[in-house]
């Protein structure tokens, strides 16, 4: 049973999430921004690395969901995100742990690790709305649309829908394929997976965002 509805309302959602007070009020006035998104980590903190020793400076580090399995909790994971202050939402793999759907593996967790970890990632919304040097930000898991679970692959049908949003960005993950697109005024981004790659490419990805052109751009980075 899910414990949150995946869209929320656009005046909820801003305050909620750990640290995102604070890092909205420190980066309220920068200009030309580059944020980083990070996503599908699926508990590996060595992909997670590569992927940020990989990107070049960023203001801001967005993660759209699957930073752990719902089989695998990673407390160095979690620390890696904390520390670089990653704005973190949860994707289906955070809500089947969290959740309740894997109650012994969660009782685990919570007798083996500290609860500020778990914390870290059950607290984070399902969805997360943010804006950046006039960027409205739209950060979901897998789609916008119920039932929030859909794959959206690049050349999908689905993405002519994302043109009906209000938000500048629309980032999300869940299919391990990296693209973007664009749906009239709306810059679509998946920045894939940094740890599984379910494209031909062997190598992780991330994406950036640079809020003074618009334009999104996808990196790859090996892997072994
Ligand atoms: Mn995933």
């Amino acid at each position: 049973m899910l414990l949150q509805k995946p869209l929320q309302s656009r005046r909820g959602l801003v305050s909620q999430g750990l640290g995102d007070v604070p890092i909205k009020r420190e980066l309220k006035d920068r200009k030309d921004m580059k944020i980083g998104i990070v996503s599908d980590i699926h508990a590996d903190p060595k992909a997670l690395r590569r992927a940020l020793e990989d990107m070049p400076s960023t203001d801001v580090l967005l993660c759209p969901g699957d930073a752990v399995s719902e089989y695998r909790f990673c407390p160095e994971t979690v620390e890696i995100l904390q520390q670089a202050r990653v704005l973190c939402i949860q994707g289906n793999h955070e809500l089947v742990l969290f959740g309740g759907r894997n109650p012994a593996y969660l009782k685990k967790c919570q007798a083996s690790f500290a609860a500020e970890t778990l914390d870290f990632l059950a607290s984070a919304p399902v969805s997360r709305e943010l804006e950046f040097d006039e960027t409205n930000v739209l950060l979901v898991h897998a789609s916008p649309w119920e039932p929030y679970d859909e794959y959206i692959y690049p050349g999908s049908a689905r993405l002519a829908r994302f043109a009906t949003l209000s938000h500048d960005l629309v980032c999300f993950g869940h299919t391990h394929v990296p693209f973007i697109h664009r749906a009239e005024q709306v810059t679509v981004v998946n920045p894939g997976s940094c740890s599984q790659p379910r494209d031909q490419d062997r190598r992780g990805a991330y994406a950036i965002f640079d809020t003074r052109t618009r334009e999104a751009t996808i990196h790859r980075f090996s892997l072994d």
